[in-house]
């Protein structure tokens, strides 16, 4: 058994809190840029602190709902695009996510000496919890619930929150504390970090992700890599080195903290692994086992989630009991190879969260039966060349939807017998149609959704009616 932890040294928070935040903010300019989820949530939090804001995006006001609460709690709103937003100096900038930091307006608002930084850095500056934070292009969403599930069962109180969906700045603006921050941290939040710096950092693995918005493949992994750029001793940083390009990576240093690997191959002397039945967790000298028989989550990339979870809960002190007891009870999220129904022996599922190529990847892995599969959406410059040789081995029928679907049928369409439809429902009555007894249809897009649905919740939520009618 290894001993209880609680890292009481390194970056565990202290201070803090909503009071703090309003001594600093106070009478401070504040620029909030975009106006969806995080900036609405930025805006009034800094108001709330006292803070002179004015926020803008690009769209016009009637598409923002809550401009009429902000307008009245006194933030000045430019909406319709961002002229007449200007920078003396000084100003407090704060980005949401979907905003590329290089955009023009940051640009300017650098030049003048303002300073640009992600709702995250704003709201890690008044956090008075640990932080965990979790990384990675896929599974980031199941390792942050479920690391959640497993603080919360241990009696703690936590607040989960950043890229799977509550804005971490409500934490501090809600100001009614917990004993950990578990936090989904995007590349996108990582653009404009300055003093960020999780206790405990999480990175899953690095595909190639939205290289419609970054020079290229290392630009994109270096952003990643800025999870521990803080990091000092007494922090850690758990990291998948199973996956190239973390290995390669790891070897020149990731930070200050103190590195715990984790691979699904070969074994290790410190850090977790996995026999096929059982992970292994080694740390110190001493030993632990986590038998995987019981868990609901399935699949090669989900013992990789589940490994983080382990390191990062035994690092806070969760008891190995009540790891098991959550693992066994977790079963997964919606939109992420969800089953959905077995009709006439084809097996449908759900992947709607399966928005880039490496998430393709590991469903097709995952998958033992033939596949019918759908794919496509808004395409990411992602190669879909990589999945060749799974394309080829498994999926009976590609069926194509979206603006990517010409370019997936370039690089796949010789591969296997496919089709292109003109809507989601129309793909799945194809698939209905073209599926044989014991075959899987897949919705795994490959693609974001912003050209048919608002977003891959709206779009898995259609593909699950429209099999629900079928
Ligand atoms: N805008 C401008 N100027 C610009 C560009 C955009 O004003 O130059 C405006 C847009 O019109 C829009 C707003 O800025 O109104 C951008 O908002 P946003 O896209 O950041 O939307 P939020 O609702 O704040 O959602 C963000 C995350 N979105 C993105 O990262 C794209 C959500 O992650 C996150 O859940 C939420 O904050 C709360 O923290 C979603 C996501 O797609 C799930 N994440 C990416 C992913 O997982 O792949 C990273």
């Amino acid at each position: 058994m290894i001993p209880r932890e609680e890292g009481k040294t390194g970056t565990l928070k202290k201070g803090g809190g909503l009071k703090v935040a309003e001594e600093a903010l106070a009478g401070r300019k504040a620029v909030v840029v975009g106006l969806a989820s995080t900036g609405v949530s930025a805006a009034r939090f800094l108001r709330k602190c006292g803070a002179s804001v004015t926020a803008t995006d690009l769209r016009p006001l009637e598409e923002i709902p809550e401009a009429v609460v902000l307008k009245e709690a006194g933030v000045e709103i430019k909406a319709g695009g961002h002229e007449g937003i200007s920078f003396t100096g000084g100003e407090l900038v704060v980005v949401s996510p979907g905003v590329p930091s290089g955009s023009p307006l940051l640009k300017s608002a650098r030049e003048k000496g303002a300073t640009v930084i992600s709702d995250i850095e704003l709201a890690y500056r008044f956090i008075d919890a640990p932080v965990l934070a979790v990384a990675g292009t896929n599974g980031k969403t199941t390792t942050t619930t479920l690391l959640g599930e497993v603080l919360k069962n241990a009696g703690n109180r936590v607040f989960v929150g950043g890229n799977i969906g509550t804005p971490a700045i409500e934490y501090v603006e809600n100001g009614v504390g917990a004993d950990f921050c578990v936090l989904e941290i995007s590349s996108f939040h990582l653009e404009t970090t300055d003093t960020f710096n999780p206790h405990v950092g999480i990175l899953l693995n690095i595909t190639e992700d939205h290289l419609d918005r970054y020079r290229d493949f290392t630009h994109y992994a270096e952003t990643k890599f800025r999870l521990f750029e803080n990091q000092k001793k007494g922090d850690f940083a758990v990291v998948n080195v199973n996956d190239p390009v973390i290995a390669e990576r790891s070897l020149r240093g990731l930070g200050g903290g103190t590195v715990i690997p984790f691979t699904v191959w070969g074994t290790l002397t410190e850090g977790l692994y996995y026999t096929g039945e059982e992970i292994v967790y080694r740390r110190n000298g001493a030993e632990e086992l986590y038998p995987v028989r019981d868990f609901r989550l399935k699949g090669v990339h989900n013992i990789e989630n589940m490994m983080a979870v382990i390191a990062a809960a035994r690092l806070s002190g969760v008891p190995r009991e009540v790891i098991m007891k959550t693992f066994s009870g977790f079963k997964g999220l919606a939109h992420r190879m969800e089953l959905v129904r077995v009709l006439d022996g084809v097996t449908y599922i759900d992947d709607s969260k399966g928005t880039n190529v490496g998430a393709l990847v590991m469903a097709l892995k995952g998958t033992e039966t033939p596949i019918v599969l759908i794919a496509g959406g808004k395409d990411k410059g992602g190669d879909y060349g990589v999945l060749s040789d799974l394309v080829r081995e498994k999926v009976r029928l590609l069926v194509l939807i979206g603006e990517a679907r010409f370019k997936i049928k370039e690089a796949l369409g010789g591969l296997t017998d496919t089709v292109m439809a003109g809507s989601l429902e129309e793909a799945v009555r194809i698939s209905r149609g073209r599926a044989v007894d014991g075959d899987t249809v897949l919705l795994c897009p490959a693609c974001s959704s912003f050209d048919m649905f608002r977003s891959y919740k709206e779009r898995g939520d259609l593909f699950k009616a429209f099999v629900g009618a079928l």
